[in-house]
């Protein structure tokens, strides 16, 4: 039987991170659809942040992109989100986006080039230094579009020495989150395709480098919750970038593409007793609203990760170890799919309601007239980063 004031209490206290980004502009290739209200700085967009975490209680901290959300003071960024109620979490780095880094960043074959790229990275630890930040995200979009192109094992030598240099810049209470992406926008190798690969190198640079896993980087039919159980177990999950995919790095709203395999994501960690944030696992989103209006759609996102959460704290773990240890594969079965098709939503209204929040966090914003106010006050939106 499943306790539930301690299924109540895990939810109340649970803490999902939202990323600037996905308050900005944000679009495909072919076209950027400009919302209106959109933040024109780092200051909105944690704005629109703490609006989602005052109607949520469970977003208490935003995720920064440097430069995307370069300011001259980061101290006072931290003061400004702290006065809204919210902490600055993740501090992003970003190798991808100039001319110089065709050919790679910290990989490149120019060592001027690598020499620009890894000092990105130093200078991402000063901003957590100024923020509090616990966590630098390291995402190398380096890789090669043909065989031959560059040398396959240098590279990796190349890699492993910027990633030395950053690790041990790190203070003691900081770590690398350190990403991987099956393709994209390398066609042929990505030099960090795979959590094997960026397990390997966390192990090679030691205990404050962890894995983050974004839930749109993998190969279509990747078991994703078998690397959750593996890095669980090496003491090596840092992080999860969440978002939906239906074909490749979709970026949608988690939860919305695949909420069962949200939810066995979810029970890996509920049974490793990693939810609670003093575990230190960041659960992170990283999403783009391309279509829909940006800060219900984090909302919702955020709502979706607490239902697939719930039911995994509904798993009556007793019962299905029982079952599994007997070899009981279609009672065991039954039991998570019991869980999987509870309709959690009442539960959540009432641990909204203890909270004092509404039951509703989307209703609740859309009658609270902030939408109309930030469409009136900011006339004209800045890219989130991506068309930047
Ligand atoms: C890369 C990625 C990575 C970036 C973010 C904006 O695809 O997932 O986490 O930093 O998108
Ligand atoms: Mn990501
Ligand atoms: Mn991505």
């Amino acid at each position: 039987m499943t306790d539930l004031s301690a299924v109540k209490r895990s939810l109340a206290s649970q803490a999902i991170e939202t990323p600037s980004w996905a308050y900005g502009n944000s679009g495909t290739r072919f076209k950027v659809f400009a919302q209106p209200g959109v933040p024109r700085s780092p200051e909105e967009k944690i704005a629109d942040a703490a609006t989602v975490h005052k109607y949520t209680g469970v977003a208490p901290t935003v995720a920064l992109h440097i430069p995307w959300d370069r300011v001259d003071d980061y101290g006072a960024l931290t003061r400004y989100a702290e006065d809204l109620g919210v902490r600055i979490g993740a501090i992003n780095t970003n190798v991808f986006q100039d001319d110089d880094y065709k050919l790679g960043s910290v990989t490149n074959p120019d060592p001027g080039i690598r020499r620009k790229a890894t000092d990105h990275l130093l200078d991402a630890i000063g901003v957590m230094d100024a923020t509090g930040s616990r966590d630098l995200k390291l995402w190398f979009s380096d890789g090669i579009n043909y065989p031959g192109q560059d040398d396959l094992r240098e590279r990796q030598d190349r890699l492993a020495a910027a990633l030395r240099e950053t690790y041990d810049r790190l203070g003691d209470e900081q770590r690398i989150l350190l990403e991987y992406k099956l393709f994209e926008p390398a066609f042929y190798a990505t030099d960090i395709p795979d959590w094997g690969t960026s397990y390997a190198h966390c192990v090679e640079l030691g205990p404050k480098a962890t894995v983050c896993i974004d839930t749109g980087h993998h190969a279509p039919g990747t078991n994703i919750e078998f690397i959750v159980a593996f890095l669980l177990r090496q003491n090596r999950l840092g992080a999860f970038d969440f978002n939906s995919r239906f074909y490749a790095d979709d970026d949608l709203m988690v939860g919305a593409a695949d909420p069962f395999q949200l939810f066995r994501i979810m029970y890996e960690i509920v049974r490793a007793d990693a939810l609670d944030p003093s575990y230190g696992i960041a659960f992170m989103l990283d999403q783009c609203h391309n279509i829909e209006q940006k800060i219900p759609a984090v909302i919702r996102s955020v709502m979706n990760v607490q239902e697939a959460t719930a039911k995994a704290l509904l798993v009556d773990r007793d019962a299905l170890a029982t079952a599994q240890r007997a070899g009981d594969v279609l009672e065991a079965n039954a039991v998570l799919m019991d869980a999987y098709n509870t309709d959690v939503r009442p539960l959540l209204a009432e641990v909204r309601a203890d909270a004092g929040l509404d039951p509703d966090p989307v209703g609740a914003y859309r009658r609270s007239g902030y939408q109309r106010r930030i469409e009136e006050e900011r006339a004209e939106g800045a890219q989130a980063g991506w068309g930047a």
